[in-house]
């Protein structure tokens, strides 16, 4: 939801019309990734803190410091908070930013994986290894060769191959890597090195992780969101285009890649037959939330389906201070994700 108007929002009346409330309140917490791991839900977000960074179009103001994992034994379940389960300190190669993680599991460890920006202010992509979901996680002593940008996601296909996807624009650099190197021109422009609004926008990535998850087998490619006929979206198309928040889930044998439109602030997918796409633009599965972020994932427990999204109405408003939130989506019969509006109970 746009800064400007939030001056105007009633939080009460907000709340009652809200279709969930924040699972934990004791601390901020965003960009929930969650999965079942042992028949337990686990959330792994982003730790909201205050660090006095002022606001700016880069997020600066994201200055998030480490992880804490929330898990629950069924929706609506007593959430725990876990604790510290990796501090930037205790990442050899990482300054700050510890931005949107996710986490999976293979043959007993546990893996999260987090983006943070390195001493020379890039965004790159790390991973840490636990025994248990919950961690406390070890960081590897490097990022993932070849990673770069923010938000990583990573899929489990059903043939045991694990994919990760990732990228972000504006303050994820994502525009930066246009030429397959980072480019520094301009560092304060969160819109420079931007295709223009008539050409195609810009690709979320995808790359196969090696077998033991902590490097890619390949070099990052881009994966294509396609329109009705078959075109790239373009970068003018901001109520569609991908900005950041990548996700991944299949549904009736389906590739569903769901994202966040950014400066539009819509949680939207796409639908594909493949982990590598092309993808088709499908529509949207969450109305703007209030802040300015809008981030996502999506699982299942037991049958149901479940979107874990954030908001800031319990900070009322401040963009860096979100809550994480839970509320089960609906498939029509074409497989099409009917639309959330977040305030309409
Ligand atoms: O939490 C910091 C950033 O804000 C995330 O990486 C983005 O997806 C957005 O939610």
């Amino acid at each position: 939801m746009p800064e400007e108007s939030i001056d105007h929002i009633n939080f009460q009346t907000l709340n009652e019309k809200a279709v969930s409330a924040p699972l934990v309140s004791h601390i901020y917490t965003a960009d929930p990734s969650a999965h079942v791991f042992n028949g337990r839900i686990y959330i792994y977000p982003s730790h909201d803190i205050d660090a006095g960074e002022a606001f700016d179009d880069l997020g600066s103001h994201f200055a998030m410091e480490d992880y804490h994992v929330l898990s629950m034994d069924q929706p609506n379940g007593e959430v725990m908070d876990h604790g510290c389960a990796l501090h930037v300190k205790d990442v050899p190669w990482a300054e700050k930013q510890m931005w949107a993680p996710d986490a999976n599991e293979k043959d007993g460890k546990y893996y999260l994986f987090f983006p943070a920006k390195d001493y020379d202010g890039v965004f790159r992509i790390g991973v840490a290894v636990s025994n248990a979901p919950e961690g406390p996680f070890i960081a590897e002593p490097e990022p993932i060769n070849g990673s770069f940008s923010i938000d990583p996601a990573v899929f489990k296909d059903d043939d045991g191959t694990y994919f990760m996807y990732f990228g972000g624009i504006w303050g994820g650099q994502l525009q930066r890597w246009r030429d397959g190197r980072f480019n520094a021109l301009d560092p304060e422009s969160p819109t420079a090195h931007l295709p223009a609004d008539y050409e195609p926008a810009l690709c979320p990535k995808v790359a196969k992780l090696r077998d033991d998850l902590l490097d890619f087998t390949e070099e990052a490619i881009d994966l294509m969101i396609l329109d009705e006929n078959g075109q790239p979206l373009l970068n003018g198309d901001n109520e569609r285009r991908f900005f950041e928040a990548a996700w991944m889930h299949k549904y009736n044998d389906k590739y569903y890649f769901s994202y966040s439109t950014g400066d539009t602030h819509f949680i939207c997918y796409a639908m594909g037959d493949n982990p590598y796409g092309p993808f088709t633009y499908s529509g949207k599965i969450l109305n703007p939330v209030v802040g300015w972020t809008s981030h996502h994932s999506i699982c299942e427990f037991e049958g149901k389906w479940y979107l874990f999204y954030h908001d800031s109405s319990l900070s009322e408003g401040i963009t860096h201070l979100r809550s994480v939130k839970m509320v089960e989506i609906k498939y029509d019969s074409y497989g099409h994700i009917i639309t959330i509006d977040p305030y309409d109970k």
